[in-house]
């Protein structure tokens, strides 16, 4: 048998230079050229110490002008800029969890949306003291829907969600006043916060900033992540594949990108109609390929297989392929380049949301009430489109791995029961894998999610951690484009266990697992917050004590410092590969990476160098281990 080889990031920027040169030839634009445009960045801007929310301004602080015409210092306006950058992710991450919402409330036996997962839906009804029953399931669905949307706006309480937390974590966040009330509130009171001659004093802004995150993570996301398993299916384990290879010559190859998964189920749905693949037939195709990018990639992996093509930076080599009819988006991290980058090309650049117009594409407005009509109407614009193919542009590159994905907490927690006889569980619960952490066979667990950046290379820092971590024996869990950079290399396959150390290197042969598992989207890290809340509760270990912490390598947009804010206030320190744009005050930068741990326990660590950022992770979790006395 030949020997499993990771794809080398070498490989794969050899494969995007020739992609580059068929977008030279048709007089193509790239994030490559475009960063090198950009020159260097602004420092009042990469510092956050330009203020410009109002029109005084814009105010830039300097040692000669350390006040704003206001009289704001620097310490406010960093903070400021820190809350509304927060307040953007948490706004973002949890209109896409109220989309979802709004899907389940419109579900019906015979309509476009179904419950699929019914004992899902009915463990979340009972959470919420919801009658199930003698009940009609579509009752019930649409009961906990309205009683979701009411999260969005309900005037008093808290999120309902919070329960889920450790008793501990509760109270810290009760007595931090750090508990999100409804979710627009924390990003409207964000907003109000922060405009002119409200709040200045960073420990408030900060503040604020762990209560909106937290509304998203333990609201929003929470709420997308859990009604889309309702609506589509919980992931359990199953195998696909990753990287440009999975585009096929000689098929109609939609790619779908964007967030909200009711548009790419329906795709998905439709692209296997009899009359579909027939109608491709007749063009001369052998059939339909659907493949991903971002994290829709990550949420129809999971659930039906879907290969994955790229994350987030390779969105614009799907196109330069020339064999991409129609790259259809919904929201969040698409590229505007995608329009004209089209147009040189055959492809239709599809967007179907409200919430994402742009300029240079197809319009096909898509909802719950009319997703199948249009979703039959996309798969049918992309297949009469093959034969308008440039074939003297098709390039697809060779490259592709397996992967095996599907581990939401439900498929991690029976899938780890099989590693401990001891620990069987019928019911399944975290304990196996506390025993593993507790025996020293597995050191602990990183959560690495988040984005890519032009300032690191193209997943290199998502990569090299990654292999450094198994080496050392820490499991990891994925989410987001840090998922799609581990299956492009090979690292969600499961012979990559070849990679890890000798203890977790005989979990992933019992549990027969990748060692690095594939958890889902962006919102889908709430179910790494409900991991390590059970993790907690069946262990004893409070949640800031275990050796266990998040990592962001990569990461760029501002849903990614929301996440980071209620990853830290849940307990987890989490390290961060970019800067993020508090360098400019020292008293912000200080309660990021540092002064929170009085607080919840835990902080940011901020390290750009990849092999510094890994030793200071390992030593992270080894002083947990030392301090728990495991
Ligand atoms: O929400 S990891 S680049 S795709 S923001 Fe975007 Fe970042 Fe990718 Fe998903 Ni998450
Ligand atoms: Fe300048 Fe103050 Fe206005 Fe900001 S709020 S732009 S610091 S005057």
């Amino acid at each position: 048998m030949e020997e499993f080889m990771l794809t080398t990031l070498e490989e794969m920027e050899a494969e995007t230079a020739k992609l580059l040169e068929t977008g030279q030839k048709v007089g193509a634009d790239s994030w490559q050229q475009r960063a090198k445009n950009q020159g260097s960045h602004c420092k009042f801007g990469e510092e956050g110490t330009c203020c410009r929310i109002c029109t005084m301004g814009p105010c830039r602080i300097t040692p000669k002008a350390p006040r704003g015409i206001c009289g704001c210092d620097v310490h406010g306006i960093v903070g400021r800029n820190f809350l509304r950058f927060t307040a953007g992710g948490a706004a973002t991450h949890s209109d896409h969890g109220r989309e979802i919402c709004h899907t389940l409330y419109l579900t019906s036996e015979d309509g476009n949306y179904k419950v699929k997962d019914p004992e899902k839906l009915k463990k979340i009804a009972a959470e919420w003291d919801i009658p199930t029953e003698n009940r009609d399931i579509y009752d019930i669905a649409h009961e906990v829907a309205e009683t979701g949307l009411m999260e969005y706006g309900k005037p008093f309480g808290t999120q309902r969600f919070l329960k889920r937390a450790p008793e501990k974590t509760q109270e810290i966040w009760k007595r931090e006043n750090i508990e999100p009330r409804a979710i627009d509130r924390e990003v409207s009171c964000a907003m109000h916060m922060t405009h002119m001659g409200c709040s200045s004093e960073p420990e408030a802004l900060v503040r604020q900033s762990l209560r909106c995150g937290l509304s998203d993570g333990w609201g929003g996301s929470m709420m997308g992540t859990e009604f889309s398993d309702v609506m589509f299916g919980t992931p359990m384990p199953q195998d696909t594949e990753a990287n440009l290879g999975v585009m096929e010559e000689d098929m109609v190859n939609i790619i779908v990108h964007g967030h909200d998964p009711s548009l790419s189920e329906m795709i998905v749905e439709y692209s296997e109609k009899p009359e579909m693949i027939a109608l491709a037939k007749s063009v001369g195709a052998k059939g339909i390929n659907i493949a991903g990018v971002c994290c829709t990639s990550n949420e129809v992996a999971m659930r039906h297989g879907i290969p994955m093509a790229g994350n987030f930076l390779s969105q614009e080599n799907v196109v330069l392929t020339g064999a991409c009819e129609a790259i259809v988006v919904d929201v969040q991290c698409i590229f505007p380049a995608l329009g004209p980058l089209s147009k040189c090309f055959h492809t239709k650049f599809i967007t179907t949301s409200e919430i994402a117009r742009m300029p240079d594409s197809d319009f096909i407005h898509f909802n719950s009430e009319n997703a199948g009509e249009n979703a039959e109407k996309i798969v049918r614009m992309a297949v009469e489109n093959f034969p308008n193919r440039k074939k003297d542009l098709v390039y697809i590159p060779k490259m592709k791995q397996k992967a095996t994905v599907g581990y939401s907490y439900e498929s991690i927690v029976k899938t780890l029961d099989t590693v401990t006889n001891s620990f069987v569980d019928e019911t399944g619960s975290t304990r196996p894998l506390i025993e593993c952490i507790n025996s020293g066979v597995i050191r602990g667990a990183v959560a690495m999610v988040g984005c890519n950046n032009p300032k690191v290379r193209h997943d290199y820092a998502h990569i090299e951690l990654m292999k450094k971590l198994l080496a050392n024996d820490i499991v990891l869990v994925l989410s987001g484009c840090s998922a799609q950079a581990a299956a492009k290399a090979g690292l969600m396959s499961k012979e990559a266990k070849k990679f890890c150390g000798d203890g977790l290197r005989r979990v992933c042969e019992l549990a027969d697992i990748p060692p690095v598992l594939h958890m889902g989207s962006c919102v889908d890290i709430s179910r790494m917050m409900v991991l390590v809340a059970n993790m907690s509760k069946d262990s004893g270990w409070d949640i800031n004590k275990m050796p266990v912490v998040g990592c962001a390598p990569e990461w760029m947009s501002e849903k990614a410092v929301s996440i980071g804010n209620y990853v830290v206030a849940t307990g987890l320190d989490t390290y961060l590969g970019v800067y993020p744009q508090t360098k400019g005050s020292s008293k912000v930068d200080g309660l990021l990476q540092g002064g929170l741990k009085d607080w919840v326990g835990a902080c940011y660590h901020v390290e750009l160098d990849v092999d510094k950022l890994g030793d200071s992770i390992i030593e992270g979790i080894e002083a947990k281990r030392t301090a728990l006395g495991i």
